[in-house]
């Protein structure tokens, strides 16, 4: 069996606490704006808020989900660099003396599981952008719950490597003082050229995907996943046929029921439209990272649920056509029920209401979670 490398077989001098320390403050910096930002959208999302999630600005979700998946896109050729300028200190020989190899295993252990959680974060977080779930478990809780693990063991390790980090970072990039011994190898890429490459690839790697956010970036945008296809200019997350409501949809027996304390009262599509019609410009702003800023006519929510007389602060419980999956029943938290700009929509950037952006009726709230916005709505229910 051929022995295990020693750190000896890491010649390069690329491989130094210089680079490691520079590229690891903005991989810090990303896997930071992306935990707050991440705290954000898991907040929006929570049935229970005591404190209420604003429905202003408009554009606040649109605005952080999209920083959340640009860090952690940008994230991706920084965690890659880092890993390769700091992977021959894994195979340093560990100390003998007990108290230090304690202090050592632990120091490892810590940075297994920050390695571990960065990889498992940003590789659920791609696929779940490019919408491929082949696993089995909760996105969410599970992306939530890993968020804080990695974030914990991102200050262990700060804080233990803080000394050197400092060291590092005051010094300039050639410094040799912090080395190992072995790295001594010059190669093709100076450290300043290496580090160029890494920020150069973080920003592309931003700019191809954040055009599914920033309009004028649509054309550079080539991984953006959803961009601007799609009926009246907006992407479709989940098809009519995807979500099995086709027939239900365009049925003439569609009914939008509003029920409040015992009573109930239905609404056809002409009903609805019979109603007074609000416009209103607000953005659809998925988790995936995707947003797009639309028109959407229709009747004010709030209307509606004046008509059958319920007080002011309840939350809505808002049922869709589509019997499958986790979208299906949704709650709108009272202060979206009660805020003017909430609407039942039933046409879009001036036209119908295309069946794969939720015809007969659909949801649109400012300031919301795309995944909240329910398309196809047969009944709104108050809450006692
Ligand atoms: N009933 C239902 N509503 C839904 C969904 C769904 O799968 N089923 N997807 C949600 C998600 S994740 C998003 S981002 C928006 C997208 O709306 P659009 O397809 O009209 O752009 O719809 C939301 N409403
Ligand atoms: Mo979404």
């Amino acid at each position: 069996m051929p022995a295990p490398p020693t750190e000896a077989h890491f010649p390069s001098r690329l491989r130094s606490a210089a680079v490691a320390a520079r590229v690891g403050l903005w991989l810090g910096v990303c896997f930071g704006i992306a935990f707050l930002t991440g705290l954000i959208s898991h907040y929006a999302q929570n049935h229970s808020q005591p404190i209420p999630f604003p429905t202003s600005p408009v554009w606040g979700y649109r605005v952080t989900q999209g920083l959340h998946v640009a860090a952690g896109t940008a994230a991706v050729p920084l965690l890659l660099v880092k890993l390769w300028t700091v992977y021959p200190r894994l195979f340093i020989r560990p100390p003998r003396e007990a108290r230090k190899l304690a202090v050592e295993a632990l120091e490892r252990a810590s940075i297994g599981v920050l390695v571990a959680g960065a990889v498992f974060q940003l590789v659920t977080g791609l696929m779940n952008s490019s919408q491929w779930y082949p696993w089995g478990f909760s996105f969410r809780t599970t992306h939530y719950a890993v968020g804080w693990v990695t974030i914990g063991a991102m200050v262990v390790h700060v804080a233990v490597k803080l000394p050197i980090i400092r060291r590092a970072l005051t010094g300039d990039v050639e410094d040799t003082s912090q080395d190992r011994p072995t790295a001594t190898r010059h190669g093709v890429l100076t450290r300043r050229g290496l580090l160029r490459t890494t920020w150069g690839a973080a920003g592309v790697a931003v700019l191809a995907t954040a055009g599914s956010t920033v309009p004028f970036l649509r054309g550079v945008s080539i991984f953006g996943v959803r961009s601007g296809e799609g009926p009246a200019g907006v992407p479709i997350n989940r098809s009519a046929s995807a979500a099995g409501v086709t027939a239900s949809a365009v049925s003439s027996g569609f009914r939008l029921t509003l029920a409040y304390a015992g009573t109930e009262t239905e609404l056809t599509r002409q009903d609805l439209l019979d109603l007074p019609q609000a416009t209103e410009s607000l953005p659809i702003a998925c988790v995936e990272g995707w947003s797009a800023s639309a028109t959407w006519t229709g009747v004010r929510v709030r209307d509606l649920l004046d008509r059958i007389d319920a007080p002011r602060g309840r939350d809505v419980v808002v049922t869709s056509l589509q019997q499958r999956g986790a979208f299906g029943v949704t709650l709108l938290q009272s202060n979206f029920a009660d805020d003017d700009r909430t609407l039942l929509a039933l046409g879009l950037n001036g036209d119908t209401l295309a069946i794969d952006h939720g015809f007969p009726c659909r949801l649109i709230a400012p300031d919301r979670p795309g995944v909240l916005q329910t398309k196809w709505v047969t009944r709104l229910e108050v809450q006692a």
